[in-house]
């Protein structure tokens, strides 16, 4: 079967537009695609800096202005990998304009925002997807089968974290290229939008939507020189935050995430316990999961370490041979794979956008909560 041509227009050349650039040349290599994507162009404001990007990742144009971006008619796609400020805008335009528009996570700085982008992308009926990739790594695939096989039963218990150690410093300043996401007003809020956004959209994804929070968030650096104007200013960003939470099955939640856990890199895990069956994942074991099921004889029952890596495990037989693992960048070669099946097939691939938004509907209630001291509603 002959493969359309999609033609993809990044903007954004930071590290989210180094991973979304490896899935676009590594998907159709690995997956049986609906269509070829071509990397048309990126955008940058840097004409530079673009330049040795799109040389580097065999983009065939430059844009320094998003806006030129969306009005050409050669792009097919917009993927938004800029900071969190720029999403709502470039996204609404670029549906208006029939773009199909994929959007780095979290969709908006807040629920307002990310309301008006799913509105847009619906009234235009355009495909779009937001990069929660962890939702797309094997080990987590295989907890989603077990519980959806029903092998849990009910599900009492959710626990995640999403633990890094980078801003310790208070020599650290706020703003600018690299540093943004210290700085409110671009990022939105701090680890609250941009780590527990990971861990409660795994969470909903599994075990269904949140009903209401009970969270602290705290900033434990005050104030930090802002790179764009040099000087100090307050810090508007949650270093920490953590939340107790229930969810609509009845199931109870902790979450916590922060920037201050010495030693810490990026440790996202997640454990779930069932009255049949609990699961365990971790980041920085990615290949594998820990299972334990209660049904087992008893004289042998006890947690399995399973190394997913084999050809019946998802995602697995498109890589190499079993028990060859895989690692962080193919979680966002498989969302865009699957993306494309889908719109290939006239589906929508979650999450959508609309899941981008019960995902920032859950972080602003935390950071409602955090500031009421109080229980909130989602
Ligand atoms: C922050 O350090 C960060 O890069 C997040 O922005 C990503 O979404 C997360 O996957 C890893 O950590």
């Amino acid at each position: 079967m002959s493969k359309k041509n999609l033609n993809i227009g990044l903007i954004g050349y930071g590290f989210m537009g180094r991973t979304h650039s490896n899935a676009f040349l590594q998907a159709g290599r690995f997956f049986d695609l609906p269509y070829k994507p071509t990397l048309k162009a990126v955008c940058a404001r840097n004409p530079d800096r673009v330049k040795s990007f799109a040389a580097n990742w065999g983009y065939e144009s430059i844009e320094t202005d998003w806006r030129a971006m969306i009005e050409r008619p050669d792009i097919d796609l917009i993927d938004i990998a800029s900071p969190n400020d720029t999403h709502a805008e470039i996204a609404i335009a670029a549906a208006r304009a029939g773009k199909m528009v994929m959007c780095e996570k979290p969709l908006g700085r807040n629920a307002a925002e990310a309301l008006a982008m799913t509105e847009a992308v619906e009234a235009a009926s355009v495909p779009n997807m937001v990069w929660y990739n962890y939702r797309r790594v094997p080990g987590v695939v295989l907890i989603k089968q077990l519980l959806d096989e029903g092998k849990f039963g009910r599900i009492f218990h959710y626990r995640a974290k999403f633990l890094q150690d980078w801003t310790i410093s208070q020599d650290l300043p706020q703003g600018g290229e690299g540093l943004w996401r210290l700085d409110v007003a671009v990022a939105g809020s701090g680890v609250t939008g941009d780590l527990l956004a990971h861990n409660i959209d795994t969470a909903m994804w599994l075990n269904g939507p949140i009903t209401e929070v009970s969270a602290v968030t705290e900033t434990f650096i005050k104030e930090r020189k802002h790179n764009l104007t040099g000087d100090v200013q307050p810090v508007g960003i949650d270093d920490a935050s953590a939340f107790i939470c229930r969810f609509e099955n009845g199931s109870l939640a902790t979450f916590e995430a922060t920037r201050y856990a010495r030693g810490h890199k990026a440790l996202y895990t997640l454990e779930i316990n069932g009255e049949h069956a609990s699961a365990f994942w971790d980041l920085h074991d990615l290949h594998r999961i820990q299972y334990f099921d209660h049904q087992d004889e008893g004289r042998v029952r006890g947690w399995r370490n399973v190394h997913i890596t084999d050809g019946d495990h998802p995602y697995m037989k498109h890589w190499w041979v079993p028990g060859l693992q895989i690692g962080y960048e193919h979680t966002f070669t498989h969302q865009f794979a699957d993306f494309l099946q889908a719109t290939g097939e006239g589906r929508s691939s979650a999450p959508t956008f609309r899941d981008g938004l019960a995902t920032d509907r859950v972080t602003d209630a935390v950071l409602k909560s955090a500031k009421s001291r109080k229980w909130e509603t989602v």
